[in-house]
């Protein structure tokens, strides 16, 4: 029994990433559905409800369905306009705070149908999912948890018409890439006319290892985004910056008293940072409305973030090793504003010529140690090919290594992009990048994270030589990739 066990793991050892000799896996890892998310890198968070033609950022839940009359709607505009910002995926809050359903539900009268948008036979989750399927966008949802105009809000009946919402979600608009579950909830509101305040234990009044059993069971390839996971944490701020160190390891730390975390209830300290070797593989996604607030308002049309801003926040959560979900919010036209539609146009361009030349790949490429005398599975050559799950590695007994990148002249450059191969954890604890400059060298960048990605931007240096060093290393990396770029003026 023994020796069947030894050589299961042997052959599991040296078969593991179909290659004979590769690196043992680290710590825990991204199941198949986080690592297809890690590889969206960028999607959007659309807020819509009558709440938007109050100029409110939360509806109280007594808004009359009449005044929710979009005349202009137009999915198609939004979903264009994403994508041309270079967006991979768009969710959609079908239901916000105020409990007003996007959809013709079954679950509440407080929906659509009551509604005068086309005479109440309108489907808008449908028409944003046909708009996000026709220009290739990936689709998903939000449904508050939080129902500020149920009369059941805080018994367990309301429960049960959670999850029966959350059913006609996952079962009515195709594929969907994530669940998003809001860590707000439990407060004063309408309640069928009760006007008061409701409070909720938030860790165990949702029940939500059966709801998102159920998300697993109707829909497995969906990511559950909230404040400790499933799949995805939130970043522990609403402005779109996860910490420079952060981790996509993480243990949820339950708050003081309790036992158990759930959205909303639950310490925040080490969301932005994740925990180094922590229990699950959780990332993190970084939240932020391009807008000031979530929620359209006129009186905001000047203050949308410029291309500038958002390539800031891209580096501080995508180049962390995050997603960015960027809040976008039609106004009450139905529209897209076309100061939000230039600045997400701008921002996709700016993203498409910073990262369109990769100067590592014109470079030579060696390092000090190639895993498994010098194989190729694991060599230089890895590093460039636009494979995010191939990768150079040294051996095991090597705790320091480099890998040098010459030119024949020198090249001006001030973004640097290094990847790990998540399929085998998160293994280097820091890296650090020094150029050759007047005939040695000098270190120009450092980090410590990586994971998917890690970007730094530093000022433009000229140089023909650069070389990433690995320190201590406890386990042998798995780098991906490494290239530079020289950002536009
Ligand atoms: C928060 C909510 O309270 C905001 O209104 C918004 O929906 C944001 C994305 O999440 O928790």
């Amino acid at each position: 029994m023994r020796i069947i066990y030894f050589f299961a793991n042997l052959f599991i050892l040296f078969t593991s990433q179909g290659q004979p000799g590769a690196p043992a896996p680290y710590g825990v890892l991204p199941s198949e559905r986080q690592l297809k998310w890690h590889e969206m890198e960028m999607y959007v968070l659309v807020h819509f409800t009558p709440t938007t033609f109050e100029n409110k950022e939360w509806g109280y839940g007594d808004a009359d369905p009449a005044i929710f009359n979009p005349k202009q709607f137009d999915a198609e505009q939004i979903v264009a306009a994403v994508k041309a910002g270079g967006f991979k995926g768009m969710i959609l809050v079908s239901k916000h705070h105020d409990g007003f359903c996007l959809w013709p539900t079954k679950t509440t009268p407080y929906n659509i149908s009551k509604s005068p948008w086309k005479n109440g036979k309108g489907d808008m989750v449908k028409e944003f999912e046909k708009a996000c399927r026709k220009y290739g966008i990936e689709f998903g949802v939000y449904c508050s948890p939080w129902d500020r105009n149920n009369p059941k809000y805080g018994t367990a009946d309301y429960v049960k018409t959670y999850r029966a919402q959350l059913k006609e979600l996952y079962t009515g608009y195709g594929k969907l890439f994530m669940s998003w579950h809001d860590g707000a909830n439990g407060g004063d509101g309408y309640y069928g006319g009760k006007k008061e305040t409701r409070t909720i234990d938030r860790s165990v009044y949702y029940g939500w290892d059966s709801t998102w059993s159920m998300t697993r069971k109707l829909q497995p390839s969906a990511t559950i985004f909230s404040d400790m996971g499933w799949d995805v944490r939130w970043v522990g701020n609403e402005k779109g910056e996860a910490a420079e160190t952060s981790w996509a390891t993480f243990t949820p730390i339950p708050d003081d008293g309790k036992t158990k975390v759930g959205p909303g209830d639950m310490k925040y300290d080490n969301s932005p940072t994740g925990t180094r070797n922590g229990k699950f593989w959780i990332p993190a996604e970084c939240d932020v409305p391009l807008r000031p607030g979530w929620f359209y308002h006129p009186e905001q049309d000047d203050k949308v973030k410029s291309a500038s801003q958002l390539f800031e926040l891209y580096l501080k959560s995508v180049g962390r090793g995050g997603c960015l979900d960027l809040g976008i919010a039609p106004d009450t036209r139905g529209l897209l504003h076309e100061n939000d539609v230039k600045s997400l146009a701008q921002f996709g361009n700016l993203i498409k010529k910073t990262f369109e030349t990769d100067l590592a790949k014109q470079a030579v490429i060696t390092s000090s140690n190639t895993r498994n005398k010098n194989n190729k599975l694991f060599g230089t050559a890895n590093l460039t090919d636009g494979d995010r799950y191939s990768y150079w590695s040294a051996d095991d007994s090597v705790k320091d290594s480099e890998v040098m990148f010459e030119w024949m002249e020198a090249r001006a450059f001030s973004l640097f992009r290094i990847r790990e191969n998540i399929k085998l954890g998160q293994r280097v604890e820091s890296f650090k990048v020094d150029a050759w400059v007047n005939g040695g060298w000098s270190e120009i960048a450092a980090g410590t994270s990586i994971g998917t990605a890690r970007i730094l931007l530093f000022p433009t240096i000229q140089t023909n030589k650069i070389r990433v060093r690995f320190e201590n290393c406890v386990v042998a990396p798995a780098i991906s990739e490494i290239a530079v770029f020289n950002m536009p003026d």
